[in-house]
């Protein structure tokens, strides 16, 4: 095993090492893997470690090591560091934003915004470290004095998605930290250098050694290990539902917590009253933001009939105008998806389309010449007259695909928004505020959006799906610290002598 610091980046291909027990780490196995640029992929972003088994046994000596010194340092000092933190990640912002673009694609506007999620709950959490951490309640007996606090879990597993490099590494770390547990952190393997940036800025925020610990490699392998570590209290994963399912049968076993945010196929719901400009909009920035990959991604276009017509002319109109391209050109509007192989599935669902009998009436296609021939670049694509029953109305792509699935009336808008395995976002463009406070009530999904889009929650709200979409966790808000804690209840008698 080899310690050192971090190398200086060079333009090709840096060595990037683990973060364990406080030093950056070559692996034991000594074998590393390539991420490269998903818009250019001679454009080498590092060599990252193939972490094993044994490296995880590393992790966990030290994160048990840490655990005792962090959980009884006050939760006032641990949000402090959190303070600096943001702070770090401020000054960073420009090149951690352009790095993460490099690394997945995604346009600068995005990624600056996925940075500055992780300052917002950098701060948010900073705060939650002052304030109360349970409740008192009066006692139905005399002379008792009854609370509740928090207590740290022990050591979380963390398993975080590409999609959002650094913002879902904070906004699981953070609370974590917060709330007194230590950490082992696995990124994507598509995105390791944004939370190895993230434990770069803790570190230098004053994190103590061992309380975070970053390692890279396969998620098959890697995950199970994590997931399956009898020293593990709690696996946090934001992934696909199939993932999920795994995780939670292999944490099930051992009773292990384990909290998950998994796959969504997110409606608008497009009303005859609909503002059909502000509508079209939020499905342009819904659908194909983030080039369709984001669990939150606008999915369905539910339409009633009679708007369906001006509103598909419209969409097409607008999602023509979009310039497709490497998102570090400020002109670009939607980057390349992640890597090759999501191009293929992708484009799998445009043919499942077709078969099914849905009438492709945009894109449909990767892109392949000129300036995208080194890219994963997929068109924006757009179904129409899909039935809700059709494969590209149930199964998530995770690509800027829309299927567009014409209703008669608002009740049957609502069902087939329901008829959904998922139930993560959903939105509803509509000025009538009787069916509006009725849609809150009738949809089934974690987030409802009013005339906006399905995406761009806020960090001091919850976040979660309802159905295949979760597990009934919700991460961020006041409800983070929670999910990261148990809570013990006290009771204090002091009866008359
Ligand atoms: C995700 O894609 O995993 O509302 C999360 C949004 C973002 C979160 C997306 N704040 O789209």
């Amino acid at each position: 095993m080899s310690i050192s610091s971090p190398v200086p980046e060079t333009k090709q291909g840096q060595h990037y090492q683990n973060f364990i027990g406080g030093a950056w780490r070559d692996s034991r196995g000594g074998e590393t893997f390539v991420s490269t640029n998903p818009a250019r992929t001679s454009d080498v972003i590092g060599y990252y470690q193939k972490s094993t088994a044994a490296d995880i046994e590393d992790a966990i000596e030290a994160a048990a090591q840490a655990q005792r010194g962090w959980a009884t340092t006050p939760a006032p000092e641990r949000g402090e560091i959190l303070l600096r933190t943001a702070a770090i990640l401020e000054r960073r912002k420009e090149e951690l934003a352009a790095l993460m673009t490099r690394e997945m694609g995604k346009i600068l506007r995005e990624t600056r915004g996925d940075v500055q999620i992780a300052i917002d709950v950098a701060r948010y959490m900073a705060g939650e470290g002052r304030r109360a951490e349970g409740e008192t309640v009066p006692s139905a007996l005399p002379n008792k004095f009854c609370m509740t606090i928090r207590h740290p879990l022990g050591i979380v597993g963390i398993i975080t998605p590409w999609n959002f490099p650094m913002a879902i590494p904070a906004w699981k770390t953070l609370p974590a930290l917060l709330a007194g547990n230590t950490v082992i952190l696995k990124p994507a393997s598509d995105t390791p250098l944004l939370a190895l940036k993230l434990a770069e800025c803790l570190q230098e925020a004053g994190l103590p050694a061992g309380v975070l610990n970053v390692l890279t490699g396969p998620g098959g392998s890697l995950g199970d290990a994590i997931t399956s570590h009898p020293r593990v209290s709690m696996i946090s994963l934001t992934g696909s539902t199939e993932v999920g399912r795994r995780v939670a049968e292999i944490c099930g076993r051992d009773l292990r917590r384990c909290a998950l945010e998994l796959g969504g196929k997110n409606a608008v719901v497009v009303l005859e009253d609909a503002d059909l400009d502000l509508a079209v909009a939020s499905v342009t920035s819904g659908a194909f933001g983030t080039t369709g990959q984001r669990c939150t991604a606008t999915s369905r276009v539910i339409v009633q009939r009679s708007a369906q017509e001006a509103f598909t002319e419209r969409l097409v109109a607008a999602a023509e105008k979009l310039q497709i391209g490497d998102g570090l050109n400020p002109q670009v509007d939607m980057g390349p998806l992640v890597n090759a192989g999501r191009v293929n599935a992708v484009h799998e669902y445009t043919e499942i389309g077709k078969r099914e009998g849905a009438h492709l009436v945009m894109g449909g296609h990767p892109l392949r010449e000129r300036e995208y021939h080194e890219g994963a670049f997929y068109q924006p694509t757009i179904f129409t007259g899909v039935a809700p029953t059709m494969r590209i109305a149930r199964e998530e792509v995770f690509g800027p695909f829309v299927s567009i699935v014409p209703v008669d009336t608002y009740e049957e808008a609502i069902s087939v928004v329901n008829s959904s395995d998922y139930g993560l976002s959903t939105a509803v463009f509509t000025e009538n505020s009787r069916l509006t406070f009725r849609a809150m009530r009738e949809i089934e999904s974690g987030l409802i959006y009013f005339n906006a889009p399905t995406t761009g929650s806020e960090i001091h709200l919850p976040f979660g799906g309802m159905k295949a979409s979760g597990n009934g966790h919700r991460e961020l808000g006041a409800h983070a610290v929670k999910e990261f804690s148990e809570t013990k209840t006290i009771y204090v008698s002091y009866p008359p002598r």
